[in-house]
């Protein structure tokens, strides 16, 4: 594959932000666009701005032009030499990541590949993909959302068990199923959403949604196919080393108790993601101790899908969060994939709360072999990604 031409341009994310898009000319045009997130985690690569994302690929378009590349690695290993840095602050995260999944597709063409493909013949040769667990976003708090509620994410989470098209269907109609519950209790004709197309409403505590969402599925006879998932975001309600929660300002030994209450409470609740913030590493430790062997433990903020950080991450963890963005080029995404894996590690390829219209991730976890994927409610501009699965998991 040979580098011709390298742009960038401004394109709007689900929130109607501005982020970018990547153009990248080999044989033909290949493109990215990058999400992007409202809870970050402090390690992740940085974002630049429109503008600035353009300055930084003119530079790089004059150090790559005309250059060859036979792999992704080798592509990203040159991107790497002309930034070195963990959050890529010279060329910008999201620049880096552009080019790196937009010479993905480039590579892949040119083997006639679909771009999952080139990433198991390259970083996964091994992998056997089984139908990942969907982690659906149902009802939206923290930073996605203008409620009450301290936590981000109260997710369904369909098992496919050999039946992906029938896992969505049935997320479909539980999600809706929710919609239209809740219209009757609240009394209302419509419902707030948040950024990931859940309902976004307020709760008389955090552990209410959990409850109603339990209810639904026990109601619909769904037990066996569905569970539940919280994803905290603790980082965004910790101040100071404590935790604003529920209308008071709680240690980190109660929120932990909470998640066991809300376990005992709610037993298809089977996965906490960053129940403490990032700097809180003792209170994750207590935690995985105390609940790891039966809950899924998931770092998102903690580890930021950094291969180091997910290798310091253990025994914190028993999971983790995969974000390209959040590390800049798929190589070291495909690393970070590779350590989770050794630490015997479970992996959710995730979305952001900004979304774009690019599906990369699925053919990510497709590659990986993913245990899970979370995309978001099954809703809106959410809807592509559950489609490219439904595409690249049937081919
Ligand atoms: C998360 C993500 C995606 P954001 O915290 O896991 O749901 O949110 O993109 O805002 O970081
Ligand atoms: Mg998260």
């Amino acid at each position: 594959m040979k580098v011709q031409k390298i742009g960038v341009r401004p394109v709007f994310d689900s929130r109607g932000k501005e982020t970018i898009e990547v153009v990248f000319r080999a044989k033909r045009i290949f493109s990215a666009k990058i999400p992007s997130g409202a809870s970050r985690g402090t390690g992740e690569a940085s974002v630049f701005t429109p503008a600035a994302a353009k300055k930084s690929a003119e530079k790089v378009q004059e150090k790559l032009r005309g250059k060859e590349f036979c792999s992704l690695r080798e592509f990203d290993l040159a991107l790497l030499a002309l930034d070195s840095s963990s959050r890529k602050e010279k060329i910008g995260g999201n620049v880096a990541l552009g080019l790196s999944i937009a010479a993905a597709r480039a590579l892949a063409f040119e083997k006639n590949q679909e771009p999952w493909e080139l990433l198991s013949e390259e970083f996964f040769p091994k992998v056997k993909a089984p139908l990942p667990l969907l982690f659906s976003n149902v009802i939206n708090g923290g930073a996605h959302a203008r409620s009450n509620l301290d936590l981000q994410e109260y997710m369904f989470v369909a098992d496919p068990s050999g039946d992906l098209l029938g896992a969505v269907r049935q997320l479909i109609s539980l999600y809706r199923e929710l919609g239209a519950l809740l219209k009757k209790e609240r009394r209302v004709t419509l419902l707030p959403r948040g950024d990931e197309g859940g309902y976004a409403l307020d709760f008389s505590n955090n552990l209410e949604p959990l409850e109603l969402l339990q209810r639904i599925v026990e109601e619909k006879g769904l037990g066996r196919t569905f569970s539940l998932a919280l994803d905290a975001a603790a980082s965004q309600f910790f101040r100071k080393g404590r935790y604003s929660f529920d209308g008071a300002l709680r240690t980190s030994q109660e929120l932990h108790e909470f998640y066991l209450h809300a376990a005992e409470n709610v037993p298809l609740l089977f996965s906490v993601e960053d129940p403490f913030a990032e700097q809180d590493r003792e209170a994750f430790r207590a935690f995985l101790k105390k609940a790891g062997k039966s809950m899924w433990v998931v770092g998102d903020d903690l580890t930021a899908t950094h291969a180091e950080e997910i290798r310091n991450a253990r025994g914190l963890v028993n999971g983790v969060i995969i974000k390209p963005n959040q590390v800049g080029t798929v190589t070291e995404t495909c690393e970070a994939l590779e350590e989770a894996r050794k630490q015997g590690m479970k992996v959710i390829v995730s979305h952001r709360s900004g979304e774009t219209s690019d599906q990369f991730i699925v053919h990510l976890a497709r590659a990986c072999g993913a245990d899970g994927v979370k995309l978001g409610a099954p809703a809106g501009e959410r809807m592509g990604k559950y489609n490219e699965l439904l595409r690249v998991y049937t081919v």
